[in-house]
């Protein structure tokens, strides 16, 4: 029996990224990006020192991946292309690229697993970093290069294209703390980071529209819907500050065209604002998303600052501080606070505060350390913990799209269990469980789980 029914057409899926899964780092011709080069340099900062070489080796066994992906009634993947594979020097076309994306894509179409292709996930090449990376704006020249590239190539399969996956991480996380490289901690750079990047995003959107490519195209955004400690106005005014930097700094000129004023106000009160050119932010008005995907993992709890600010440099930080509800419930594998309402509470502010745009749930999932002691005899992982969780937020997501919000999917992390950024294979999220000595794929009782979620379109 099916309780909570999704609609029609329902994307049901998951979602990668080239440098957590391809593996293939330094083969057929394939670049540096930033990954390759930090793990060469320091590679002490990965969990037990594993690097983005091998990954999940997805490079050479995606056939049968995808295969796994139809057994599970996946009708829809969300991978990204490799810039440092597509376009080693950034101008001239890996030929073995495009024969792998070829594949890959058509391989997914052939299995009725809907490609949904992202063009950007943290992985910079490293050619372009030693330039500045996303601080030079030949960079965004270069971007968008690689975006008519892969519009040119694989457009007349793919559909529905994004331009980055969860810009606000490369500038929180390799621009204001130490967490990605090229590890740098300047609000000014970090705010020029931020607008290079939407620019990239708006142009990127514009060369899609200009070559008239008959799908749609979207953007990626981690959103952390920010709680105040309490109704006071301090507390409201810190929480209102941190969805400005964290959330309504891409979601707003990606959506709405134009950036929020209050936090044009605040960045020009520090003399944090980025050199604009002419024509700028016209073009972020003129190209606006067809469709959003919003990761949601955990929310953000604030209060007013009440810790004396030790720097002099300006942060984010320095404008509230992070409130411990007494009640919250933590993933302490990862270290986030696991909050259901949160995916409604996001549904409900796209519908009220952002035109009701389509949207999808592109990334929602839990990291758990260890799960080999939950095999079971038959070799199967049961990952209880991860049912409840899936099971939980689609509850509160079948709630906001019965109010109304124009959810056209729901995408976990991940189909299987990949590499992360600093925490290599530390915490694995997978509906399949790899055996990293074999690479074998085993599918965890959440895959079963999801596969009759999948199939009913509904639970
Ligand atoms: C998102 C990223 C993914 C993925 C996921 C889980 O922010 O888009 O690439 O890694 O988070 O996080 P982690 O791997 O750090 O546990």
């Amino acid at each position: 029996m099916v309780t909570y029914k999704f609609p029609k057409d329902f994307l049901w899926g998951a979602a990668a990224s080239a440098t957590q899964t391809e593996g293939a780092a330094d083969k057929d011709g394939k670049a540096k990006n930033i990954w390759d080069y930090w793990y060469e340099i320091e590679p002490e900062r990965f969990h037990e020192e594993v690097g983005p070489q091998v990954t999940s080796n997805f490079y050479s066994s995606f056939k049968e991946d995808i295969k796994r992906m139809e057994v599970i009634n996946l009708n829809s993947f969300r991978p990204s292309i490799s810039w440092s594979r597509l376009l080693p020097d950034g101008k001239n076309v890996n030929q073995k690229a495009v024969a792998f994306y070829n594949s890959m894509i058509d391989e997914l179409l052939e299995h009725e697993v809907e490609p949904i292709i992202n063009l950007y996930h943290f992985d910079m090449p490293l050619h372009f970093q030693k330039i500045g990376g996303w601080e030079n704006r030949e960079v965004v020249k270069a971007f968008n290069y690689y975006a008519e590239t892969a519009f040119k190539l694989f457009g007349n399969r793919v559909k529905k294209w994004t331009t980055f996956n969860e810009p606000i991480v490369p500038v929180e996380m390799g621009y204001l703390n130490h967490y990605h490289y090229p590890c740098v901690v300047d609000m000014k750079r970090a705010v020029v980071v931020a607008y290079h990047s939407m620019l990239a995003s708006a142009k990127a959107i514009h060369s899609y529209r200009e070559m008239k490519q008959d799908g749609e195209i979207g953007i990626i955004l981690n959103l952390t819907p920010s709680y105040p400690r309490s109704d006071s106005k301090e507390d409201l005014e810190a929480s209102k500050i941190a969805d400005l930097f964290y959330n309504r700094s891409f979601l707003d000129p990606s959506v709405l065209g134009t950036y929020p004023d209050e936090l044009v106000q605040l960045l020009r009160r520090y003399d944090l604002l980025p050199t604009k050119e002419d024509g700028d932010l016209q073009l972020i008005r003129d190209n606006t998303v067809d469709f959003l995907g919003v990761n949601y993992y955990q929310p953000r709890r604030v209060k007013v600052k009440e810790t004396p600010i030790e720097s002099e440099t300006i942060l984010p930080e320095n404008f509230f501080d992070p409130y411990v509800w007494p009640e919250r419930r933590m993933n302490p594998y990862r270290g986030w606070e696991i909050y259901e309402k949160g995916i409604y509470d996001i549904a409900i502010n796209i519908k009220d505060n952002y035109g009701n745009i389509p949207w999808y749930v592109a990334e929602n999932g839990m990291g758990v350390e260890n799960e080999q002691r939950f095999i079971n005899e038959s070799g199967m992982i049961e990952d209880d913990y991860r049912i409840d969780f899936y099971r939980e937020h689609l509850k509160w997501l079948h709630k906001g799209i019965q109010e109304g919000s124009n959810c056209f999917g729901y995408h976990v992390w991940t189909f299987m269990d990949n590499w992360s950024w600093l925490n290599a294979y530390k915490n694995r999220y997978g509906l399949y469980r790899i055996d990293l000595d074999t690479q074998e794929r085993s599918l965890k009782r959440s895959g079963e789980w999801f596969s009759k979620i999948a199939k009913n379109n509904g639970l």
